[in-house]
C-alpha cells in the first residue's frame, strides 16, 4: 500500500474533473485526478457539441482556449423545423449580441488532457475500486487499486466529478441526499460521419410526426446527427442507410435534399433523463457536473452546467486557500443549484416541445405545432428560447 497527500482529490477525468484540475493548477493548488478508464476510452465517448460563451471563457481562463478559438464555429442562430418547414431563430439579435460555439466535448477533453500532460500534472488512469473515506470528518481520503497495488490518497477535499454512474454520489448516505428524476420514454441515436454539415451556421432542431431529429457538426467536414428512437432499440437495429433515411424524413424538403450522407464513424444510443441531486456538498465532498445532475441533451446544457459548477467550485476552493474564507464553500451548493434548476427547466421544456411522446398522440402533436407556430412569431417566446440557449450569466439575479 502506498500513501500520498494532496489538497484536492478529483474523482473523474471527464470535462468537469479536467477543467477543475486546470483552474486549481492556475491558482497553484495541488490536486490529483483519479479516473477509472483509460485516456482513449474517455476520448472515445462522443457527446456534447455546443458551448455557451461562459464555457468558452472558462476554457480561456484555464489556459486551453486556443483549440476552441481556432477550431470552433460561432453560431448566431438556430433553425427550428416543424410541419416540414424551417424557421430561423435569430439568437444573437434576440440576446443583444450573444452567441454559442460549436466545438466538440471530445476536443475540449483532448485540449485539457494535452495541457495536463504538458504540465506533468498528476492523473491516475485505470484506477480500480475507487473508494471515498471520511469526507464527513476532517481527514478525508480516497483509496484505489492500480496495477494490483493498493493506494491511499489523503486530502483536504474530494471533488466528485465522476459522472452519473460514479462512486461519489453513491457514497453519500441515502438520508443525506434528495434525488429528483424524470426518465423520458425514448432515446437518441447519434451518428458521427465525415461529411460536411447540412447547416454550418446553425444547429437544426426538427419536430416531426415521426419524432425528433437534430443536425449538428464538429467541423466543416465532420457532422453529428441524432434521431429520437424507442428506448428499447439497439444500435444494431439501425444500419447507416436506415438512419440517414429517417433523418431525411424528419427534415424540411430543402434540407433533406441538401444533406450529404456517408459511412458512420461512431454510432451510439443515449437515454434521456432529467435528474438533480440536492445538496451538492457533504462535509468535505463536493459533487460537480453529471455526478450531481443530468439534463436531456436537447437544450445542449449538460457540459455547460458542468463548466459553471466547476467555476463556482474552483472559486470557492481558491477563496478557502488564498483568502482563508469558507463563504464560497458554504454557498457552493445553493449557488450551483440555482443555475442548474433553470437549465433543467429549459431542457425539459425544449424536450417536451420537440419529441413525440407515445401517450399524447395526435392531440399532443397539434399542441406542439401550435406552440411552435406561436414561438416563431412571438418576440417574447423567441427571446425566452434564445436567452436560455446562449446560457444564463454565472451570477444571475
Ligand atoms: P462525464 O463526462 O461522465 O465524466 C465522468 C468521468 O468520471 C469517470 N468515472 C470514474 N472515475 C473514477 N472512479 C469511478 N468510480 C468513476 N466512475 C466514473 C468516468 O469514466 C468519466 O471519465 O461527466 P462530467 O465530467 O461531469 O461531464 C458532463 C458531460 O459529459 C455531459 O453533461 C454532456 O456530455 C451532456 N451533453 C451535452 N452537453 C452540452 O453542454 N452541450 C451539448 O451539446 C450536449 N450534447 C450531451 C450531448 C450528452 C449526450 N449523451 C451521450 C448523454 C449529447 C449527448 C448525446
Ligand atoms: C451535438 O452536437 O452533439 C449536440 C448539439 C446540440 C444539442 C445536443 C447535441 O442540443
Amino acid at each position: 500500500m502506498t500513501t500520498t497527500r494532496t489538497r484536492v482529490a478529483i474523482i473523474g477525468a471527464g470535462p468537469s474533473g479536467l477543467l477543475l484540475g486546470a483552474l486549481l493548477h492556475k491558482a497553484d493548488i495541488d490536486h490529483v485526478i483519479i479516473e477509472r478508464q483509460s485516456p482513449d476510452y474517455v476520448l472515445g465517448r462522443i457527446r456534447a457539441g455546443i458551448l455557451e460563451q461562459v464555457t468558452v471563457d472558462l476554457l480561456h481562463e484555464a489556459g486551453v482556449g486556443q483549440g476552441v478559438e481556432s477550431g470552433g464555429t460561432v453560431h448566431h442562430s438556430i433553425e427550428l423545423v416543424f410541419k416540414n418547414t424551417r424557421h430561423p431563430i435569430d439568437v444573437t439579435g434576440l440576446t443583444k449580441g450573444k452567441v454559442v460555439t460549436a466545438y466538440g466535448q471530445t476536443e475540449v477533453t483532448r485540449d485539457l488532457m494535452a495541457q495536463r500532460s504538458q504540465l506533468n500534472l498528476p492523473t491516475v488512469y485505470e484506477a480500480a475500486d475507487v473508494q471515498l473515506h471520511d469526507f464527513d470528518g476532517h481527514q478525508p481520503s480516497v483509496s484505489y487499486t492500480k496495477d494490483g497495488v493498493n493506494h491511499r490518497l489523503h486530502c483536504d477535499f474530494i471533488a466528485g466529478c465522476d459522472g452519473f454512474h460514479g462512486v461519489a454520489r453513491a457514497s453519500v448516505p441515502k438520508d443525506a441526499i434528495t434525488e429528483y428524476e424524470k426518465v423520458y420514454p425514448f432515446a437518441w441515436l447519434g451518428v458521427l460521419a465525415d461529411v460536411p454539415p447540412v447547416s454550418s451556421h446553425a444547429i437544426v432542431y426538427a419536430n416531426s410526426e415521426r419524432g425528433f431529429a437534430l443536425c449538428s457538426m464538429r467541423s466543416m467536414t465532420r457532422s453529428r446527427y441524432y434521431v429520437q428512437c424507442p428506448s428499447s432499440d439497439k444500435v444494431e437495429d439501425w444500419s447507416d442507410q436506415r438512419f440517414w433515411d429517417e433523418v431525411r424524413r424528419r427534415l424540411d424538403p430543402e434540407l433533406a435534399d441538401r444533406m450529404q450522407t456517408g459511412p458512420s464513424i461512431e454510432k451510439s444510443m443515449a437515454p434521456l433523463r432529467s435528474f438533480v441531486a440536492e445538496p451538492m456538498r457533504f462535509g468535505r465532498l463536493f459533487l460537480a457536473g453529471d455526478a450531481a445532475h443530468i439534463v436531456p441533451p436537447t437544450g445542449a446544457k449538460g457540459l455547460n452546467l458542468a463548466a459553471s459548477d466547476v467555476k463556482y467550485l474552483s472559486s470557492a476552493l481558491i477563496e478557502h486557500y488564498k483568502e482563508k474564507s469558507d463563504a464560497g464553500i458554504d454557498h457552493y451548493s445553493q449557488r450551483a443549484l440555482a443555475r442548474i434548476w433553470r437549465a433543467e427547466r429549459f431542457s425539459w421544456w425544449l424536450t417536451t416541445l420537440m419529441h413525440q411522446f407515445p401517450e399524447s398522440g395526435a392531440f399532443g402533436q397539434r399542441m406542439q405545432e401550435a406552440e411552435l407556430d406561436y414561438l416563431v412569431r412571438s418576440q417574447a417566446l423567441s427571446t425566452s428560447l434564445a436567452e436560455n440557449y446562449v446560457g444564463l450569466p454565472l451570477d444571475f439575479g
